[in-house]
């Protein structure tokens, strides 16, 4: 009789097989969510999660299709499409996201790229944001160079740059971009030091097999992203993922583990999707190992719980806010002196 499940390893590793993952996965759901427990408990206090809020900082007319998004120019999903939020605007939705109770303020742009003509106001909201003492996290699409070296200067702290699914179901989701594209930004980052959060949605028809490849291409970079998101697909009416059927809530909560386990020191975040699920379901999922969830009325652009109903949830189950700059996988990032810095003028 086996009393206890194979305990995992709780060091982070770089080399998984499809088998081993696979094993993962099917393996008795008690045994999964023990080895998930065990895992997170070696790094973090499993009764902390960390409070993010996001704020779509420039939404709709996207160049790109990808087939969940309802900001893409591709699809008539009626959402409107609007410019480049000011600075200061910016700064006041953080302040309240800070009062609410947000630790990190992530800011996302419906771009293929950004334009080198925003980057200064881009910068602006970095160190804005910063300055609150909130953590930092942005999402522009594709950089450039020395668009991440601005970025980096600015003392960002995560650059969002999901892969989304894995790389053998990408091209049925998106067409405008292939998976290398993703590969080369997350280089770039890792490269200049920035942390990196990456990680993909679930729900979109694909196989099984697709959620173990795409977990096995984030566990298998050279450095696990030091942020996990692993959103349940926000199906919106007009884009052609639109009817996906849902993935059911042990899958989910599975996707979780493995993921804890794979990439053991990362936070792996409870993102899109709440808004679908019962509270049940995202206890499993803080039981199978997430520790950061989106909170405030709204994700980008579609719903999430809100904070009456969170405020309940989280005392019901006795969590408690992870303090900003903890994640024992990441590093600090403390951005470039002005120019006019008595340091820099050494
Ligand atoms: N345009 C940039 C990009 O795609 O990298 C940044 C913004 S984009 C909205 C950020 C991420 O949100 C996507 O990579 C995707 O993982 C997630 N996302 C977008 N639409 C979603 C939806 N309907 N449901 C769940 N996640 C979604
Ligand atoms: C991530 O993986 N999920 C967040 C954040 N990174 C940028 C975005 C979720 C967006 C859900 C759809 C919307 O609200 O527009
Ligand atoms: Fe554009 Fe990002 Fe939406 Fe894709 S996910 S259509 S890149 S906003």
């Amino acid at each position: 009789m086996t009393i206890y499940p194979q305990f995992s390893e709780t060091e982070p590793r770089h080399n998984w097989t499809r088998d081993e993952v696979e094993g993962l996965f099917t393996q008795p759901f008690n045994d999964l969510i023990f080895a998930a427990q065990t895992v997170h408990r070696a790094h973090f206090d499993a009764n902390e999660v960390q409070f993010s809020q996001l704020l779509s900082i420039k939404t709709g007319g996207c160049p790109e299709d990808c087939g969940y998004c309802n900001q893409s120019a591709s699809f008539d999903t009626g959402l409107k499409a609007s410019k480049l939020m000011q600075v200061e605007a910016v700064l006041s939705e953080a302040q309240k996201a800070k009062d609410g109770g947000a630790t990190r303020f992530c800011m996302g742009a419906a771009w293929r790229e950004p334009k080198d003509r925003d980057m200064a106001a881009v910068c602006a909201m970095i160190k804005g944001v910063k300055a609150m003492g909130m953590e930092t996290c942005m999402t522009l699409g594709m950089l450039s160079d020395d668009q991440t070296t601005k970025l980096r200067d600015a003392g960002l702290d995560y650059y969002n740059h999901n892969i989304d699914t894995s790389p053998e179901y990408y091209d049925k989701v998106i067409s405008t971009r292939v998976f290398q594209d993703r590969l080369d930004t997350l280089e770039r980052v890792r490269n200049a030091g920035m942390n990196v959060c990456c990680g993909g949605i679930v729900g979109m028809g694909e196989q099984d097999s697709d959620r173990v490849g795409m977990l096995m291409a984030l566990a298998n970079l050279p450095e696990h992203p030091q942020s996990v998101p692993i959103n349940a697909l926000m199906p919106t009416t007009g884009t052609p993922l639109g009817q996906s059927d849902e993935l059911h809530p042990v899958e989910f909560a599975r996707m979780i583990a493995v993921a804890r386990i794979m990439m053991p020191k990362s936070v792996v975040r409870l993102s899109a999707g709440r808004e679908n699920m019962s509270d049940e379901m995202q206890a499993l999922c803080f039981l199978a190992g997430a520790n950061s969830i989106f909170v405030g009325e709204k994700l980008l652009t579609t719903s999430n719980p809100g904070k009456t109903h969170d405020d309940v949830l989280i005392e019901r189950l006795g969590l408690r806010s992870m303090d900003a700059h903890t994640n024992p996988s990441a590093h600090e990032v403390p951005g470039k002196p002005a120019p006019n810095h008595a340091d820099a003028a050494e």
